[in-house]
């Protein structure tokens, strides 16, 4: 059993409901355990003008290999109608794997730790939420720490009230 930390994101429609659906359709592929906080947050690193973003952190345990659950999430994606027009275009949803236990990848379709991680407010916060004390396993620091050493430029980001 492994536990995997995802980070979801979605700048189109209704970017709320988006994320409360993806993460009910996630049980297919794992076990949900903890969902952080949604935030609303700045895009960063893309290239046009987009709105922003919610994103929010999931920690999931999963029996499934990590290029399999990839595919998993992809399907699932294209099931929610996510449609790849351009690299870090607006997006209904993004389901990213941040880390799968303490494993590093480097393979030709999955990079974990995800790369740009400890560069992303909008990652951090929401990971530093449920789980401070997770360590990144090429950085050697725990998601606090990360975001504690967060650059000035990682994006703006406000907390959005619980919904129910
Ligand atoms: N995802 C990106 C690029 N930039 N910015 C924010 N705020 N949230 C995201 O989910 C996001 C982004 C690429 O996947
Ligand atoms: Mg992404
Ligand atoms: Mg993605």
């Amino acid at each position: 059993m492994t536990t995997v930390y995802l980070s979801l994101g979605a700048n189109l429609g209704n970017r709320q409901e988006t994320l409360t659906d993806a993460i009910r359709r996630l049980t297919k592929v794992g076990t949900v355990q903890q969902v952080s906080s949604f935030y609303e947050t700045e895009p960063v690193e893309v290239h046009s003008e987009q709105p922003w973003y919610v994103n929010c952190i999931v920690r999931m345990e999963t029996e499934t290999p990590a290029e399999e659950l990839l595919r998993g999430i992809l399907e699932l994606e294209r099931a929610m109608g996510r449609e790849r027009t351009q690299s870090k275009g607006p997006r209904t949803v993004d389901i990213d794997i941040l880390l799968f236990g303490d494993e590093v990848i480097n393979s030709a379709d999955l990079t974990i730790p995800h790369p740009a991680m400890q560069r992303r407010a909008f990652v951090l916060a929401p990971l530093a939420e449920i789980a401070p004390d997770v360590v990144h396993p090429i950085l050697h620091r725990t998601a606090a720490q990360l975001l504690e050493q967060l650059p000035a430029d990682g994006g703006a980001i406000r907390k959005l009230a619980a919904i129910d």
